[in-house]
């Protein structure tokens, strides 16, 4: 295009198109936008971080850091990040305030292996694209004993018809070796990781992965928070859907003992979010809201490494197009995320 990127905010789009975005971000905007690889997928694609700092700003300065598609058909999370990205670039001024206050780091895609994989297979992928032999079915001898186990995984709605083909072939030839494609990132982390609301079967959408940090996605994010730990002040991990803002902990029912400052601010976020299009955003904990769910990010980043505000957006829609969402709800979703961002930034700046 004339801009020399091809990603608009009217339409989803590749990982390619993403990508051309970060790279006008970062010939347009040199002395306000670095581009750094945190890591490599296991289709070795890098993994890309953008930071938007001050000219002359300290490197130490308070920072907030955002990330979208640690799941891949939640194709409504890299393209809210990018639109609160070009809101920052297109209003400098208007944003004067809040970029003086923090530097602000953003992860578009997380995990690019899975989000092509959305695109050119199976649009409702949510891993990575890791392989892991199945332990389940290796210590199986018995074929009797892996039928069994069929009619088990069949109630799974997770399990499609490969993956039930492959364990057919098993039951066939017991000896063949079996083998699941893909982690769930949001269950690799190394906290309280796979003791509850995740899975130890590799065929499973909710696979916490072959042991904690397994997932070169997972990896990158730990680096990348690590490098930054001092300084960290928010963490906030994009998801969908559910319209809802999601407070720690993941892995058990009770709450951190900071949990009504956690709560006062995500306040102040969904009441900004809200005020643009009316959208209403439950907040609570994951346990409460959702599920128990183990090894997720925020859980890691609180837990392990002691950042205080951490949160999940599981963003638009409340179920009606699901992962499927239109996409003229991409402009709204961004206008509002970003409101509610800025918000929640701006209380947290006066704390
Ligand atoms: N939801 C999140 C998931 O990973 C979540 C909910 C967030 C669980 C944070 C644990 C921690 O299941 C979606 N939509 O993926
Ligand atoms: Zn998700």
């Amino acid at each position: 295009s004339r801009n020399g990127h091809t990603l608009t905010w009217e339409r989803y789009h590749s990982l390619e198109d993403i990508d051309s975005y970060l790279e006008y971000l970062r010939i347009t905007f040199p002395n306000f936008v670095t581009v750094t690889e945190i890591g490599r997928t296991t289709e070795n694609r890098p993994i890309k971080a953008v930071r938007f700092h001050q000219e002359g700003g300290r490197s130490d300065k308070k920072t907030i850091l955002i990330d979208a598609s640690i799941h891949a058909r939640e194709w409504i999370t890299p393209a809210t990040i990018t639109y609160m990205m070009r809101e920052i670039v297109d209003n400098p001024q208007k944003y004067d305030c809040i970029m003086n206050q923090f530097d602000w780091l953003f992860v578009p895609v997380l995990n690019p292996d899975g989000y092509v994989y959305t695109h050119s297979h199976n649009r409702m992928w949510r891993k990575t694209r890791s392989q892991t032999e199945s332990i389940i079915f290796r210590q199986s001898a018995e074929a009797s004993l892996i039928a069994d186990r069929i009619t088990r995984f069949e109630d799974d709605p997770i399990l499609d018809d490969d993956i039930l083909a492959k364990l057919r072939a098993k039951v066939a030839s017991p000896k063949a070796s079996l083998s699941c494609t893909g982690a769930d990132a949001n269950r690799n982390f190394d906290y309280y990781w796979l003791t509850g609301g995740s899975s130890r079967n590799p065929c499973s959408d909710t696979f916490a992965g072959s042991k904690p940090f397994s997932e070169p996605e997972s990896r990158a994010l730990r680096d990348l928070v690590l490098d930054n730990k001092d300084h960290l002040a928010m963490y906030i991990s994009l998801h969908a859907y559910s319209q809802m803002w999601l407070l720690p902990w993941g892995h058990k029912q009770e709450k951190p003992e900071d949990f009504s400052e956690l709560y006062s601010l995500a306040k102040t976020g969904s009441n900004a979010l809200e005020k643009v299009n009316g959208v209403n955003y439950l907040i609570g904990s994951i346990p409460d809201l959702l599920y128990v769910a183990s090894g997720s990010s925020i859980d890691w980043v609180k837990g392990a490494v002691g950042v205080k505000y951490v949160y999940t957006l599981e963003l638009r829609d409340s179920g009606r197009f699901g992962f499927l969402l239109p996409a003229r709800h991409i402009v709204p979703s961004g206008k509002e995320t970003w409101m509610a961002v800025h918000a929640s930034a701006m209380e947290l700046a006066k704390r």
